[in-house]
C-alpha cells in the first residue's frame, strides 16, 4: 500500500482523555478514532491489526473443532425473560424498541440466542458434542468507558459456546477450549497467564480468565513464585495457617470500654492506643439481597465483598448505608463491633484470621467508644468463620505453601463452565441413548479482539510509539526512500515495492515526499515490525534493515535482500 494513499491521521498532540499509553498511541498512530465516549472508529491500520488477530482465533478454534456461524445483535427481549436476565440487568443492558413498539435489547453477549437455536435444532445425543461461536460486535452501557477500547460500549468479541451430553463432555470441550486460548494468546505474541477466576453472576465452578500482564491492568493477579498458581484477587483463595496465632500468645485480659472521642478508622484507632493494625478487628456492614451482614476482618486485611457474596450465594451486595448502621446497631459507622449485636437481623461472619485474636481492640456500638482486650468466644460469638478477606504478599499459596506475588492484567479472555444455567431455563434438551430426555451440558467462552488489540499494544511499545509484533502487524515491512527526488533511491524502492509483495510480504511504501524526520518518527509511532530504508547509501548498492522491536540495523546489498530478511523474518515469528 503507498503510504501517499493511506487514510492515516496521525496526531502531534496527545489527546487529553487518553490515560495509558496504547490509548494514547492508537489515536496518535491514527489505528481508531472516538465516535463518541466509549465507541470508536477502527481506521485501517486498526482495522488491519483487528483482522489479524480474528484470523488467529478463527484457525485456531476451527483447529479445536468449533464452528463458526454469525448471530444478530437484535435479541427479542422474550430470549432474556425467558432466563430472567431481562429483569436482573440494568443500564448496562442497552434496550430498544422496534417500530411495533416491541422490546429488544442490543446484545452484550449470545447465550440465549445460541441456546434458542440449539433447542429449535439439537434433540439427540448424536449431534453433541457442538461448539458453535462468532466474532461479532457486542454492546454493553459501561458507566464509565475509559481507556480507549479497553473499555468500550460497542466492542468486538469472540464468543462460543459449548453443547455437551453430560459433565464429563463439558470438561473435553473447556479443556479444548483452555488449550486453543493458550495458542491464540501465544501467537498474538504477548505475555500473558491464565488465572483462576470468580464465576460470577454465570456461577458454576472452573472459570479462568486470561490476562495480559500490564500495570495499568485493572485486575489484581494473586500468582505464587513457586508454582503454576494464580489467580485474580477476587478469587485467590487464603490457605488458613493452623496456627494463625498472634506474635507472643497473651492472656486474655478483663474487656474494658475505652472514650475514643473522633477514632474512627484503623489508623486512627492504631494510634490511639499505639497497637499494630493485626490487634484491630475491623467491622463492616454489608447488605447481601436483603440480609444484613457483619463482616469482621483482621485491622490489616482487606474484606473481599465478592467472597462474602458468594457465601451467601447472593446476588447483589452493597455496604450498607450509615442510617441503616445507626439503625441497626444504634451507632455511627466508625464505631461499630461484634458485641451484643442484634442477631435476629443481623449474621456475623469472620475471616478466619479473627479466630487466633487476643485482646483485640474494636468497636463498642456506641458513639466515641471502642472496647480493648476483646475476646473471640468470651465477648462475642460468631455464626461463620470462613474467608472473606483478600489475599496479600505475606500469605502462603494455597497449592503448594509458597511465597504470593502480585501482578496487574488486562482481561482479554474468560472461559466458563455455564452447566445447565441456560439450557434448564430455556428448555434446550436431547434424547440420551437410552432415550431419555437430558439437559444439555453448556460451556461458554470469549475473546476481546478489540481489547486484545490494544493490549497487545500496551504491552509492546516504547516512548516512539508501537512495537507490533510480526503476527498481528498492521503491515510486515515499512519501505521508505529517504529521498523520493532522488531517482535511483525512487526507482529501487518501487522495484523492491514489486518484489518484496512478490515474495508475500505485506509492504507499507512511504512514497510522501516528507522530510526523512518525519517519515522515520511516524514509521516508530506506527510500529510496523520492519524498516527497510532507501537512503544514499544506495549509491554502494547497500539499503538499511532496522528492526523495531530492538533497534538493530543491518547494511544489506540490495540483491541479497530477500535471502538475507527470510531469515531475519524466521527468527522474529
Ligand atoms: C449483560 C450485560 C453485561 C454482561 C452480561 C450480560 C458480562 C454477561 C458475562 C458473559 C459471560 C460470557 C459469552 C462469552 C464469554 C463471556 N457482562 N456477562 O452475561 F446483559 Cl449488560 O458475557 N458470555
Amino acid at each position: 500500500m503507498k503510504q501517499s494513499r493511506m487514510f492515516i491521521p496521525t496526531l502531534r498532540e496527545v489527546p487529553a482523555e487518553a490515560e495509558i499509553a496504547s490509548h494514547q498511541l492508537l489515536l496518535r498512530a491514527g489505528f481508531i478514532r472516538q465516535l463518541v465516549s466509549g465507541v470508536y472508529t477502527y481506521l485501517p491500520l486498526g482495522y488491519r491489526v483487528l483482522r489479524k488477530i480474528e484470523q488467529i482465533v478463527r484457525e485456531e478454534m476451527n483447529r479445536a473443532g468449533a464452528q463458526e456461524l454469525l448471530m444478530p445483535a437484535i435479541q427479542p427481549a422474550e430470549l432474556w425473560k425467558e432466563t430472567g436476565r431481562w429483569d436482573a440487568y440494568g443500564p448496562e443492558l442497552m434496550r430498544l424498541k422496534d417500530r411495533h413498539d416491541r422490546d429488544f435489547v442490543l446484545g452484550p453477549t449470545h447465550e440465549e440466542v445460541i441456546t434458542s437455536l440449539v433447542r429449535d435444532h439439537i434433540n439427540t445425543y448424536k449431534k453433541l458434542p457442538l461448539n458453535l461461536y462468532q466474532i461479532q460486535t457486542k454492546y454493553r452501557d459501561e458507566v464509565r468507558p475509559r481507556f480507549g477500547v479497553l473499555r468500550s460500549r460497542e466492542f468486538i468479541m469472540k464468543d462460543a459456546y459449548s453443547f455437551d451430553v453430560d459433565r464429563e463432555g463439558l470438561d473435553k470441550s473447556f479443556q479444548a477450549m483452555y488449550e486453543a486460548y493458550q495458542h491464540i494468546f501465544t501467537r498474538c505474541g504477548v505475555d500473558f497467564r491464565a488465572v483462576e477466576a470468580d464465576a460470577g453472576a454465570i456461577g458454576g465452578s472452573d472459570t479462568y480468565e486470561f490476562m495480559v500482564l500490564s500495570d495499568v491492568g485493572e485486575d489484581t493477579i494473586a500468582y505464587c513464585r513457586e508454582c503454576s498458581y494464580s489467580a485474580n484477587l477476587e478469587k485467590a483463595e487464603v490457605r488458613v495457617k493452623e496456627t494463625g496465632t498472634q506474635e507472643g500468645v497473651e492472656d486474655p485480659l478483663p474487656l474494658e470500654k475505652v472514650h475514643t472521642p473522633d477514632a474512627r478508622t484503623v489508623e486512627q484507632i492504631r494510634d490511639f492506643f499505639n497497637i499494630s493494625e493485626q490487634q484491630i478487628i475491623k467491622s463492616l456492614m454489608y447488605k447481601v439481597d436483603e440480609q444484613y451482614v457483619l463482616a469482621l476482618v483482621r485491622g490489616d486485611h482487606e474484606l473481599n465483598d465478592l467472597k462474602l457474596k458468594n457465601l451467601f450465594g447472593g446476588n447483589v451486595i452493597e455496604m450498607a448505608t450509615d442510617r441503616d448502621v445507626q439503625t441497626l446497631m444504634g451507632t455511627p459507622t466508625g464505631f461499630m463491633g461484634p458485641v451484643d449485636v442484634n442477631r435476629d437481623k443481623i449474621k456475623v461472619v469472620a475471616d478466619h484470621a479473627v479466630k487466633y485474636m487476643v485482646n483485640a481492640v474494636t468497636g463498642a456500638n456506641e458513639q466515641d467508644y471502642h472496647y480493648q482486650n476483646v475476646n473471640v468466644e468470651r465477648d462475642f460469638t460468631v455464626d461463620q468463620y470462613a474467608d472473606i478477606r483478600n489475599i496479600t504478599e505475606k500469605d502462603q499459596c494455597p497449592k503448594c505453601g509458597g511465597e504470593i506475588a502480585f501482578a496487574r492484567g488486562i482481561e482479554v479472555g474468560h472461559v466458563f463452565k455455564l452447566g445447565t444455567k441456560y439450557s434448564e431455563a430455556m428448555g434446550a434438551k436431547f434424547l440420551d441413548e437410552n432415550g431419555k430426555e437430558q439437559v444439555m451440558i453448556m460451556g461458554c467462552y470469549g475473546i476481546g479482539i478489540s481489547r486484545t488489540m490494544q493490549a497487545v499494544a500496551e504491552q509492546r511499545h516504547d516512548e516512539d510509539g508501537i512495537q507490533w509484533p510480526w503476527t498481528v502487524a498492521p503491515f510486515h515491512i515499512h519501505l521508505i526512500p529517504v529521498n523520493v527526488k532522488k531517482d535511483i533511491q525512487r526507482e529501487t524502492a518501487e522495484q523492491l515495492y514489486q518484489k518484496l509483495q512478490d515474495e508475500g510480504y505485506e509492504v507499507l511504501f512511504d512514497d510522501r515526499a516528507e522530510r526523512a524526520g518525519v517519515k522515520f518518527k511516524d514509521s516508530d509511532l506506527i510500529g510496523i515490525p520492519i524498516r527497510i530504508t532507501i537512503g544514499g547509501k544506495i549509491e554502494e548498492g547497500l539499503v538499511e534493515v532496522k528492526l523495531r522491536h530492538n533497534g538493530e540495523v543491518y547494511e544489506i546489498p540490495v540483491e541479497e535482500l530477500l535471502t538475507r530478511l527470510n531469515k531475519i523474518v524466521a527468527d522474529l515469528i
